[in-house]
Order: structure tokens, then C-alpha cells, then sequence
């Protein structure tokens, strides 16, 4: 049998202000690193260790990953950042706050833009100053394949193939991997992992900085996921994060 442990980042500064963040590159809040050195402190008492992390180039998910891998004296281990396990990106909406959002387009409109499948919030002109087309990061891509927005499908399309071809291989090989992401790059990994509906990936949610377990039979395919320590509280936390979008 193969696991594999997830985390969405520690709370960030824009999940506080509760603004649309995206690929913006903002940083944890002192409660963050609090529930990332929690996720460590976790995985170090019941047991867990690692060979492998992998994480986004955002600092909101490298810093998690810091926080918790130093818990567990692990701060030594090899990190895998790529652009591909960064959070869908958000569009026009990057920086706004979604509470405004719903009270200007309702409840309705925001879920949609939240939590569809396929319809992407509005595009950032190509020149938006909160777009990343001039960022040094991804200067090895062409500036077409850096987004102006994303639909949780199009955030498939980018996670999927690296899992397939990058990390899914380096668990199989008996590795022992830890992911730390963001709330919908994991939903995206989740959706094609369980095989959920587009119809039923809208009532899926992730907490920040819970450890999520995966394991997986010889041929990786999954056989339950699960988060580590209260379980009601992570479903308490997760509800939290659906009404984020609500009036
Ligand atoms: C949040 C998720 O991403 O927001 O981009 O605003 O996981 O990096 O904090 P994260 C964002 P929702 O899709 O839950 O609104």
C-alpha cells in the first residue's frame, strides 16, 4: 500500500481579509504558521515521515511546508516547487473581497466562480498589474500558458499531468511524499484521484492546514482519504471555508 499526505497552506493574509487570491504571492498570518507548526507537530506524533515534498511557487504554501517540516526536524528534506501546484487562478477577481462580491453579484454568482467546474471568473486584462506575465518565476514558460484566469478544469489540465508524470512516479517508487498546496490545486488532484462528478466537485471543500491522507492500492488507486486528528473539526473548518463566499 502507498500514502501520500496533503496540506492546503496555513490561513495567508488574503484568506483573513477573505480577498480572492489566486496566484497572488501573498504570505501566511501568525495563525498560519500556528496551524502549519499544529500539521507538524501532528504528523510527528502519530508517526509520520517523510522522503519527498513537493509545493507551489507561492510563499503561502513553501512557508507552510517550512513550518511543518521544521516540527518534525525535517527542514533538511528535498522541495519540489512548480507552478503547477499553484492555487487556480482567480482572474479579475484576484485582490477583491468576496463578501463584497456576493453582495454585488449574490450568493449564486460567487459559488459559480468559487466552486463550478467550468465557467472561470473574468479574465485580467493582459497588462493588469495583478497578472504574473512579467514575473521572473515563470520565465520558463511563454507568456500565453500564464493564465489571465482559470476554472477549476483548467487547474485539472495543469495538475493533472504532474502528478501523472512527476509525483504519482516518485510515490510508486516508495517514496514517501508530502504535497502542501493550496484549496482548489488540491481539488483539482482530488477530483481526478476520486473520480468525483463536475457536478459534485462544487460541495468540496479544503481547510487550511489540516493533514490529508491518501492511501493507495499497488496499482495507485486510491482506496480512502482521510484527515489526520479531529475529524469534526475538520469538517467544521471545511464548512468555514464554503461560507466564505456568502452575504
Ligand atoms: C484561495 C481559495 O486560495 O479561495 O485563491 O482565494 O487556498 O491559496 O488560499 P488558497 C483563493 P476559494 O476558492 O476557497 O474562494
Amino acid at each position: 500500500m502507498y500514502k501520500l499526505v496533503l496540506i492546503r497552506h496555513g490561513e495567508s493574509t488574503w484568506n483573513l481579509e477573505n480577498r480572492f487570491t489566486g496566484w497572488t504571492d501573498v504570505d501566511l498570518t501568525p495563525t498560519g504558521v500556528s496551524q502549519a507548526m499544529s500539521a507538524g507537530k501532528l504528523l510527528k506524533a502519530e508517526g509520520w515521515d517523510f522522503d519527498l515534498c513537493y509545493t507551489s511557487v507561492l510563499k503561502r504554501a513553501i512557508h507552510t511546508l517550512w513550518y511543518t517540516l521544521d516540527e518534525m526536524d525535517r527542514t533538511w528534506l528535498p522541495v519540489v516547487k512548480n507552478y503547477r501546484l499553484n492555487e487556480r487562478h482567480y482572474g479579475g477577481l484576484q485582490g477583491l473581497n468576496k463578501i463584497d462580491m456576493a453582495k454585488e453579484y449574490g450568493d449564486e454568482q460567487v459559488l459559480i466562480w468559487r466552486r463550478s467546474y467550468d465557467t472561470p471568473p473574468p479574465a485580467l486584462e493582459a497588462d493588469d498589474p495583478r497578472g504574473q506575465r512579467g514575473d521572473r518565476r515563470y520565465a520558463d514558460l511563454a507568456p500565453e500558458q500564464i493564465p489571465l484566469t482559470e476554472c477549476l478544469k483548467d487547474t485539472v489540465a495543469r495538475v493533472v499531468p504532474y502528478w501523472e508524470q512527476t509525483i504519482a512516479p516518485s510515490v510508486k517508487s516508495g517514496q514517501r511524499v508530502l504535497i502542501a498546496a493550496h484549496g482548489n490545486s488540491i481539488r483539482a488532484l482530488i477530483k481526478h484521484l476520486d473520480g468525483i462528478s463536475d457536478a459534485d466537485i462544487v460541495n468540496l471543500n479544503i481547510p487550511n492546514g489540516i493533514p490529508l491522507v491518501y492511501e493507495f492500492d499497488d496499482n495507485m488507486k486510491p482506496l480512502r482519504r482521510y484527515y489526520l486528528g479531529d475529524a469534526e473539526a475538520a469538517a467544521a473548518a471545511a464548512a468555514a471555508v464554503a461560507s466564505q463566499g456568502k452575504a
